[in-house]
């Protein structure tokens, strides 16, 4: 029998206060050691006895479809904010290079023009979710939104395909520095991106 492996929570790779001023201390505190705790024990304690304990959620997510909403809801929590803390950093911001500059020129037409379908499927997201820039079946990059805590590699998401970057627009990711002002939350989050890690994903997707 294989040893069931609890899901932790991942230490931040920076300080709280590493991302300001355009992501709060207060607001990072509050995101990773309350609302992504409760996913985490939330999500231990709906696989606890399942055959869930024992699979990853990758191979959950293939087949999300047949597992309980509950590991929907807080699994695809884990594992999101999981992506976004490591796709974050201090020394963010700019542009990404090489290869992935070239496919999201190549793809998007500019690496503005992605940034503005990005920020539109973050913006236009009606309610909590998340935007994406995914890498699809097919080796392409597309841009996409799920709601809720769904991602891109789970069988109910509309458009599928594997996360390199994703945004958090719930409210309970801006709403104390930006209140109701989602789209500058967007804007700002560019100043953010650790493109290094996400080129990192994108390479090892292309092997
Ligand atoms: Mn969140």
């Amino acid at each position: 029998m294989t040893q069931s492996v609890k899901h932790v929570l991942p230490d931040l790779p920076y300080g709280h206060d590493a991302l300001e001023p355009y992501i709060d201390e207060r607001t990072m505190e509050i995101h990773h050691g309350k609302h992504h705790q409760a996913y985490v024990n939330n999500l231990n304690n709906a696989i606890e006895g399942t055959e869930m304990e024992n699979m990853t959620l990758e191979e959950i997510f293939r087949n999300m479809s047949q597992y309980p909403m509950a590991v929907r809801n807080n699994g695809g929590g884990h594992w999101n904010h999981d992506l976004f803390w490591k796709i974050m950093g201090p020394d963010g911001g700019d542009k990404p290079s090489g290869e992935l500059l070239s496919a999201i020129e190549k793809r998007f037409n500019s690496f503005e023009d992605f940034q503005e379908a990005f920020n539109r499927a973050g913006a236009t997201r009606f309610g909590s979710g998340w935007a994406w820039l995914i890498v699809d079946a097919n080796g392409e990059l597309q841009v996409t939104s799920t709601p809720n805590q769904d991602n891109p590699l789970m069988d109910v998401a509309e458009k599928q395909g594997t996360p390199i970057l994703g945004v958090d627009v719930w409210e309970h990711a801006y709403y104390l520095k930006y209140q109701n002002r989602r789209p500058e939350y967007l804007s700002n989050f560019w100043k953010v991106v650790n493109w290094k890690e996400v080129e990192r994903r994108y390479a090892e997707l292309k092997k």
